[in-house]
């Protein structure tokens, strides 16, 4: 290369604007391919029972999901995750909640629906002070006898993991679908259980914060207002 056009400006400038725009361009990639997975416990798992309205079970090694038409027995389930490990403004690319049920009679859909509610309280939660606001429906799983029931919290759409990002708590509601006319009990261990393997757990897969387009914009107009500068000064 002729040490004669290294000298030259206006040919600096150029290169100059190449390798920032290679940088960027390496930074917008790599920011965009990475994913991570993270493997979450629950900070509270209790369950309420409505033929005991004010009793509470955050030290229960079950989380009982029922419904039971005559007598009516109805139990459901809360969970609470601290999300403060992703970061916020993360997208969120698959969330599976995992319960282990150890026992069961007629197996049927349950229901997962968002609380909004962050305030669970793990032993004085009661069917009577149970969230009945701000609940927003997510997924319906099966449940079998010994096996693990999966619900896909993306499923519905409607999940806005964003503002949990924000406030840092994910806050869940297991029932029997249509569980008025349900005549079925299951029981899930719980994270007070010895059976450390079998207790409910949050995956969640999340993509870094993606750089918005308006900045990779910003960044573009900026180089090319300055390239234009540049070349006034210099003619
Ligand atoms: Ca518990
Ligand atoms: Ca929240």
């Amino acid at each position: 290369m002729h040490k004669a056009k290294l000298k030259d400006p206006k040919y600096r400038f150029i290169m100059l604007g190449v390798l920032v725009f290679f940088c960027l361009s390496v930074v917008v990639c790599t920011s965009q391919a990475k994913a991570d997975t993270i493997t979450l416990s629950p900070i509270i798992d209790t369950f309420v029972y409505n033929k005991a309205p004010d009793n509470s079970y955050g030290n229960n090694t079950n989380l009982m999901i029922q419904g039971i038409i005559s007598p009516d027995y109805r139990c459901r389930t809360f969970l609470k995750f601290d999300l403060g490990a992703i970061p916020d403004g993360s997208v969120v690319t698959s969330a599976e909640l995992k319960m282990y049920c150890w026992s069961c009679t007629d197996s049927c859909d349950i229901e997962a629906y968002h609380v909004a509610n962050d305030s669970l309280i793990e032993n004085s939660m009661t069917w009577n002070s149970q969230p009945s606001a701000g609940l927003t429906y997510l997924d319906q799983a099966p449940f079998y006898y010994n096996q693990w029931t999966s619900w896909n919290l993306l499923t519905s759409g409607d999940w806005n993991y964003a503002n949990d990002l924000d406030d840092n708590f994910f806050s869940v509601k297991l029932a029997l679908y249509s569980e008025s006319s349900q005549n079925t009990t299951a029981y899930f261990h719980s994270s007070e259980d010895i059976h450390w393997s079998y207790r409910p757990y949050l995956e969640i897969e999340y993509a870094p914060i993606p750089i918005p387009g308006a900045v990779w914009l910003f960044g573009s107009g900026l180089i090319g207002l300055v390239a234009i500068r540049k070349r006034k000064n210099l003619a």
